[in-house]
């Protein structure tokens, strides 16, 4: 059979690659064509992103994608819950607002004050967290009406990137699903909850499932990047979602964990959980491919890690992540552990002062040095992940044989290490690129190339030889999750 190349552009929240994809009937490989720093830019106040950059790096990556090879079609997904607003003749309002940006801090009250948490989980099936687009909404409501006012439609970031190379304005199900605006579940609008919450429902427009194909290239784009109109064809828009699609997993019971910036932990399932201890767990439903529903849990993630990285940086010692491998080894085991997922942690900061400061906040004594605030970043992550584990089960009712580890953060081998023995189950690592994979995934069924997703999930299991990590439980490990589970935020 002919080789069939299809493009993926992977957004996560540090950076963006374009990836080519070279499908030969039995196994895919991936080019990375580009890549380049997804950096927001603080500005009057706020923290924003750069996505007039992120459209150029688009384009760069079009470009160079096709001088590798001519491809079919492209596709686009990336973080969540993030949008930009149009007004009537199609024109960008205002640089979309970055998710860690304070303005949401107090927003859950403020809606809950109107609508009960318990309500508002069961009419969405969406975790409460402060960034969703819901409570994003509510925030510009109050403090810009008059932006509202003159908005037209809200697209997310992956259908804004779509629509400035396309011209077609669409919501795509999984990255809608991460807002808190569709009834649980569902290819739908809540308006019912919008209407409730004083927000214009003329917002939102048409929603699509991946595999849609949705036009091709705009002439614009094609006469800059020299290029003739690629087929756009909507992913999976939603990086999470990608990156479920692409879990080496047959039969889809597999438990993930999907690490980048995040740390998404969860399982596939045919619908929403909506019971009241999924509340109480503040676990989402989010939508996957072929309308599944990702049953998860978001855990704060490598991102402690890539700030520390940052701040050290600025001080002027430039680590690699086998240098903090080793650093973290090298330091006194179970010393201090830390809820990763505290609030203190969220913005962007001097991430390693935060950390001593929550230690002593707690009663630990602070780290002293890069290996010990490392290592205890790595426990406690682990922790969190055994605790989240356990929650999971419960919910299900399910036992899970293995986690599978996929995106960036599965390269991590004392991470990966420390979370089988943590969870006391076995590991896979792979794929490393699991998002563009999921992405590339999608394009392919919707041309014909694969039959269905679990065809797709075997051309990975195929494609990618996975890292397994066995199991070596400890009593160290009981304390530490017992000590996580003791803190209090
Ligand atoms: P996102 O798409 O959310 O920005 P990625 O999936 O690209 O994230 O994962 C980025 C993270 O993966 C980095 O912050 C880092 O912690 C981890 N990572 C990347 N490369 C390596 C590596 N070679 N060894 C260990 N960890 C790595
Ligand atoms: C991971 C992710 C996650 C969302 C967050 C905003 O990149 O998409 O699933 O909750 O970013």
């Amino acid at each position: 059979m002919a080789t069939r190349n299809v493009l993926a552009f992977d957004f996560g929240a540090s950076s963006g690659r374009a990836i080519l994809g070279r499908f030969d009937g039995d196994k895919i490989t991936l080019q990375e064509t580009h890549r380049f720093a997804n950096e927001p830019v603080q500005a009057q106040g706020r923290l924003q992103w750069d996505v007039l950059r992120l459209l150029h790096e688009t384009r760069q990556g079009l470009a160079k994608s096709y001088a590798a090879a001519p491809y079919a079609s492209f596709s686009i997904d990336t973080w969540g819950v993030d949008y930009g607003l149009l007004d009537a003749r199609g024109r960008l309002l205002e640089n979309p607002v970055h998710y860690r940006d304070g303005r949401t801090a107090h927003a859950i009250e403020e809606v809950c004050a109107r609508i009960p948490r318990q309500a508002l989980y069961a009419r969405t099936g969406t975790q409460l967290i402060n960034f969703n687009t819901l409570f994003q909404l509510t925030v510009a409501q109050n403090e810009q009406p008059q932006l509202l006012a003159l908005a037209d439609r809200l697209l997310f970031m992956p259908d804004l990137l779509a629509y400035f190379l396309t011209g077609e304005k669409y919501s795509e199900f999984s990255i809608a699903s991460t807002s808190q605006l569709l009834s649980p579940g569902a290819l739908q609008w809540n308006t019912g909850l919008l209407a409730q919450l004083g927000l214009p429902s003329r917002l939102l427009g048409p929603l699509v499932d991946a595999g849609a194909r949705l036009g091709a290239l705009t002439d614009e784009t094609c006469e800059l990047c020299g290029i003739p109109p690629a087929e756009y064809i909507a992913c999976c828009a939603h990086d999470t979602a990608s990156a479920v699609a692409a879990v080496p997993q047959p039969q889809g019971e597999a438990l993930y964990i999907s690490s980048g910036t995040w740390s998404l932990m969860g399982v596939e399932r045919r619908t929403p959980l909506l019971t009241a201890p999924a509340a109480q767990a503040n676990v989402t439903n989010e939508g996957g491919y072929g309308r599944s529903i990702r049953l998860l849990k978001n855990i704060a993630g490598l991102w402690l890690l890539q700030e520390c990285r940052r701040q050290w940086r600025k001080e002027g010692q430039d680590l690699s992540f086998a240098d903090m491998a080793q650093a973290a080894l090298a330091a006194p085991a179970f010393a201090r552990i830390i809820d990763p997922d505290d609030p203190c942690f969220m913005a962007p900061g001097n991430m390693p002062a935060r950390i001593a400061d929550y230690c002593s906040r707690h009663g630990m004594t602070p780290p002293q040095t890069i290996g010990e605030t490392l290592r205890c970043v790595y426990e406690s992550l682990a922790a969190r992940y055994a605790l989240t584990l356990g929650t999971l089960q419960e919910l299900t009712g399910s036992r899970y044989p293995a986690i599978h580890i996929v995106g960036g953060g599965c390269q991590d081998r004392v991470l990966s290490q420390w979370t089988a023995d943590a969870c006391s189950l076995p590991v896979i690592c792979g794929p490393v690129e699991a998002t563009a994979t999921g992405n590339l995934m999608v394009q392919l069924i919707a041309l014909g190339e694969l039959a269905d997703l679990s065809q797709g999930r075997e051309m990975v299991a195929r494609s990618f030889a996975p890292v397994t990590y066995a199991p070596h439980p400890s009593s160290q490990w009981d304390e530490a999750l017992a000590r996580l589970a003791a803190l209090q935020p």
